[in-house]
């Protein structure tokens, strides 16, 4: 995952130690709800979302909410049983989510086929991973976890109770020397697995837009993508600095054999963008870096 040819190894203090002058600068994990005209609001994994009220699922071409991504939030608490991992050893991440009455919560609602999307990421955006754990006794969640590299990591636990959506995020740590890669330059095609994957498409900032993702194999074009988790593809898209974030879904159907976005990022800069899709039975990660414009104009 981590081959060292760009940053010169430094210790886990001394990455900690910039990313606590990151948190006292206003530190801020953000899912931003797609602005997407075409999608209904129940496709939006933003933030905190009650079914009454979508503040990022009008057409208005406004910046999309960013919400927070907090271990704490509305009355739920992400409690993870254990916070550090020893690098490439496999060990059982568990947590609960305590709800507003302190007890966990065991009503989790099915979104996309899962009652909870496990999301993650080292803070440089490298070694993501979409996981599902398993709910077992008295609201207890748990899956097994490997983290390859040393570094600080974010996990982000994605569920509905309710008519609560939420996604609440707690830090991870693997001890050890750190090597931290700088966010490869922006690129169109990437490599999953023996695939090409390529996009189309311009993101901006405030403005939905639509990207088309298309897969190949040896140049021919691959056809026969198959639904994962209730879509044709989940696209996750992480800022660059932040970590804050878009989880958008594709549209129903293939777009010409194009698996298609809407996507609004939430401000200008460089992000990293992760397709998962599924063909013969197997899940694929396609990750781009993405460049993202201002908006247009407005008068
Ligand atoms: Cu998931």
């Amino acid at each position: 995952m981590s081959d060292a040819t760009s940053s010169p190894p430094v210790r886990l203090g001394a990455f900690i130690g910039g990313l606590a002058v990151a948190l006292t600068a206003g530190y801020l994990i953000g899912k931003v709800a797609p602005n997407d005209p075409a999608q209904p609001a129940a496709h939006n994994h933003g933030g905190t979302k009650t079914t009454a009220a979508s503040p990022g699922g009008g057409h208005d071409h406004t910046a999309p909410a960013v919400t927070g991504f907090a271990i704490s939030q509305d009355g739920y608490t992400l409690v993870p049983a254990r916070t550090t991992f020893t690098a490439g050893e496999t060990a059982p991440l568990s947590f609960t989510i305590a709800g507003p009455t302190g007890k966990p919560v065991t009503d989790f609602a099915v979104k996309h086929e899962k009652k909870l999307h496990l999301l993650v990421v080292r803070r440089d955006l490298t070694g993501y991973q979409h996981i599902h754990p398993v709910l077992g006794e008295a609201g207890r969640w748990e899956v097994p976890l490997t983290l390859r590299e040393p570094g600080s990591y974010r996990m982000f636990a994605d569920f509905t109770t309710g008519s609560t959506e939420l996604t609440l995020g707690a830090d991870l740590t693997v001890p050890g020397v750190v090597t931290p890669q700088p966010l490869p330059a922006p690129a169109r095609e990437a490599k999953p697995g023996g695939h090409d994957v390529t996009y189309e498409g311009t993101p901006r900032a405030g403005s939905t837009q639509p990207l088309l993702f298309r897969v190949f194999a040896s140049g021919s074009p691959i056809t026969n993508i198959e639904k994962y988790l209730g879509a044709y593809g989940h696209l996750i898209v992480l800022r660059e600095g932040d970590a804050g974030y878009v989880h958008a879904h594709a549209e129903t159907d293939l777009a010409g054999g194009a698996i298609k976005f809407w996507f609004a990022a939430p401000s200008p800069g460089r992000y990293r963008a992760f397709l998962d899709y599924q063909v013969g039975g197997t899940v694929r990660t396609a990750e781009f870096t993405m460049q993202v414009g201002p908006g247009p104009a407005t008068g």
